[in-house]
């Protein structure tokens, strides 16, 4: 949980020259088993579907956040990089908090992956949930982990998700809010997820613009929407359970719905290349054969399989024969987001 996240006092605007205005937050993507495609709300940023994630470990976003009196305007850098592509998002999260906390100031924010980013590997989720920790660590803004999910979902529905460990729901609206809570704990089911690089360009459609150009276009969206909430209770019940078959299952089959919604949108989101097929085909391939494996990608080409830890060799070694796959990560679940004492 978030609670460290706590400050004795909110510093008064003239004395903001004077003290140091900065905080660094790390936060790992996460895999949705039960896929978000679709926005209820587009403006509050509300999913039109309920989600069910697991958070990683080894993959991780840091980001520092440092308001800066001599900034006129905020200053963005990815990976070393001055990034413009996500500046009204950045903007909108450092805007919100920067009222809550009666703050005039600009900000830099500077943060880096140990993963490519933009290209179907939950960046988006690990770098807002970030964001958001490290700007009301660094505004010293009391709030707690849900609100922070909260806050995060407005700039990245996938990022507040990434706000907490192990395995995360995001149910359905309640009173119109969306925020996402734990469901269990990274220790209580250690699953280990394999990732499939197949390519490192980023995507060709962002998620969000894919989510609109789906619901207005695709002849299945609905039927994708009505399905989902049966699909959310049933992984739901899995993880509970420990019942890996019917996780594999629901997840595969939400994936592939996911994607049918894609491609089925005019023109097609086909987010696939060769190698992506491959992988999945490998992958059933072995859980035909006895192996608790399964499959899932998200709106990239790269493939997710999530295993039980004792398989994660001969999937590893599967995933490593397929011609396309260009490298392998393998990661555990792991915790939620939280404050950093530096960027290394
Ligand atoms: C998911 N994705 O559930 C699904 C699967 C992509 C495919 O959540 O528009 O980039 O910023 O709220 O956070 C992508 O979500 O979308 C996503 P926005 P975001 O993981």
């Amino acid at each position: 949980m978030f609670h460290t996240l706590r400050f004795e006092t909110i510093p008064n605007e003239p004395r903001l020259t004077h003290v140091t205005m900065e905080a660094i937050a790390q936060a790992q993507p996460n895999i949705a088993l039960v896929k978000y495609w679709g926005k209820r709300e587009v403006d509050r940023n509300i999913p039109a579907v309920p989600s069910l994630s697991i958070t990683l470990d080894s993959l991780w976003t840091r980001t520092k956040v440092a308001f800066d009196p001599k900034l006129r305007a905020d200053d963005v850098s990815v990976n070393g990089r001055r990034d413009a592509s996500q500046s009204s998002r950045v903007t909108a999260l450092l805007d919100t908090c920067r009222r809550r906390a009666g703050v005039g100031l600009h900000a830099h924010v500077d943060s880096k992956t140990n993963f490519p980013i933009g290209a179907g590997l939950a960046s988006s989720a690990s770098g807002f949930a970030a964001l958001a920790a490290a700007t009301v660590g660094a505004l010293a803004i009391e709030i707690d982990a849900v609100e922070l999910s909260a806050l995060a979902r407005r700039a990245s529905g996938s990022a507040a998700r990434s706000v907490f460990g192990g395995f995360v729901e995001m149910p359905d609206a309640l009173n119109g809010n969306v925020t996402a809570q734990p469901l269990l704990s990274a220790t209580d089911w250690p699953l280990r997820v394999i990732i499939a690089l197949t390519s490192e360009q980023p995507k060709p459609t962002g998620s969000s613009d894919g989510m609109r150009h789906s619901a207005e276009t695709s002849d299945y969206y609905a039927a994708w929407v009505d399905s989902a909430g049966r699909d959310f209770m049933t992984a739901r019940d899995a993880i509970m359970e420990r019942n890996f078959a019917t996780l594999a299952e629901v997840s595969e089959h939400s994936c592939l719905k996911m994607h049918a919604v894609m491609m089925s949108s005019n023109p097609p989101l086909v987010y696939w290349n060769g190698a992506t097929i491959d992988c999945i085909h490998t992958i059933r391939r072995l859980r035909n054969d006895g192996i608790p494996a399964f499959f899932t990608v998200d709106a990239g080409p790269q493939v997710k399989a999530v295993c039980l830890p004792e398989c994660a060799d001969m999937v590893h070694a599967a995933l490593q024969k397929v011609n396309g796959v260009r490298q392998l990560y393998t990661s555990n679940l792991g915790p939620g987001v939280r404050i950093m004492e530096s960027m290394q």
